[in-house]
């Protein structure tokens, strides 16, 4: 396998990612069956403190295997805090996962039971690293939200995105996206599962504390055939091994 070319599907898919990222058979990787029988409540966690500002959201970004929408770096109160994290976490981009079908999609599950769609917001320690690069494979360096999506009516906020993919339909290209408040893109409830894993694709860094919400928003069929058909057919990995870690809520 070609250094940078590891893929989603065929002679470069998620089996083989090991032969150049030995951390793929590591002791904390991502993403896990969530096993709701065996959770631990853990009354010292606290609630998630979001507090995110739509002025720093910037462009989206055709990167192949998905699309990022980023975030500015400057200095700024975009970020989470509190649940299972000490110091702040600043937003960098945020990203989705799917499948060929709307059936499966998602790389977290629960009891066994597979989402359509997975969105990442992906935050790095910025109380304790000077840049995302910096903390991105350190233990304490990165922090991601995690959000389901199941199918349903269209999603007013995904339809932004969608939207925009429309010009980004071959990698590398870039769009301005602007004033686009990714909190639309929370549910209700922000009640989460945490357990410490790793980037779910390479470099399969284990550098992540998962926040994962319990609950899911939704997107429609049409919406997850344009991310399919603008950038890629599927985008996500198993499940994989939880090595005596402990998930807790
Ligand atoms: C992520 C995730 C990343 C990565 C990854 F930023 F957010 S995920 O949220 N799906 O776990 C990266 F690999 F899997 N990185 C960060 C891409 C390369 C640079 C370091
Ligand atoms: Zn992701």
């Amino acid at each position: 396998m070609e250094s940078l070319n590891w893929s989603y599907q065929g002679n470069n898919g998620p089996d083989q990612w090991h032969k150049l990222y030995p951390i793929a058979n590591g002791t904390h990787q991502s993403p896990i069956d969530i096993k709701t029988d065996k959770v631990k409540k853990d009354p010292s966690l606290g609630h998630l403190q979001i507090t995110w500002n739509l002025n720093t959201c910037k462009e989206m970004v055709n990167i192949g295997h998905s699309f990022h929408v980023n975030f500015e770096d400057k200095d700024n109160q975009s970020g989470v805090t509190g649940g299972p994290l000490t110091g702040n976490y600043r937003l960098q981009h945020f990203h989705f996962h799917w499948g060929q079908t709307d059936d499966h999609g998602s790389e977290h599950t629960v009891d066994g039971r597979k989402y359509a769609s997975e969105l990442h917001l992906v935050h790095w320690n910025s109380d304790k690293y000077s840049s995302f690069a910096e903390a991105s494979d350190k233990p304490d360096g990165l922090a991601v939200i995690a959000v389901f999506l199941k199918v349903g009516p269209p999603n007013k906020s995904v339809q932004k995105i969608v939207k925009a993919l429309d010009s980004i339909k071959t990698k590398g290209k870039t769009v301005p996206f602007t004033k686009f408040d990714p909190s639309t893109l929370l549910p209700e409830s922000l009640d989460y599962w945490t357990y410490p894993g790793s980037l779910t694709h390479p470099p399969l860094l284990e550098s992540v504390t998962w926040i994962v919400l319990k609950e899911a928003i939704t997107i429609s069929s049409e919406q997850l055939a344009q991310f399919r058909s603008n950038i890629t057919l599927t985008n996500h990995r198993l499940p994989q091994p939880l090595k005596g870690r402990q998930v807790r809520t």
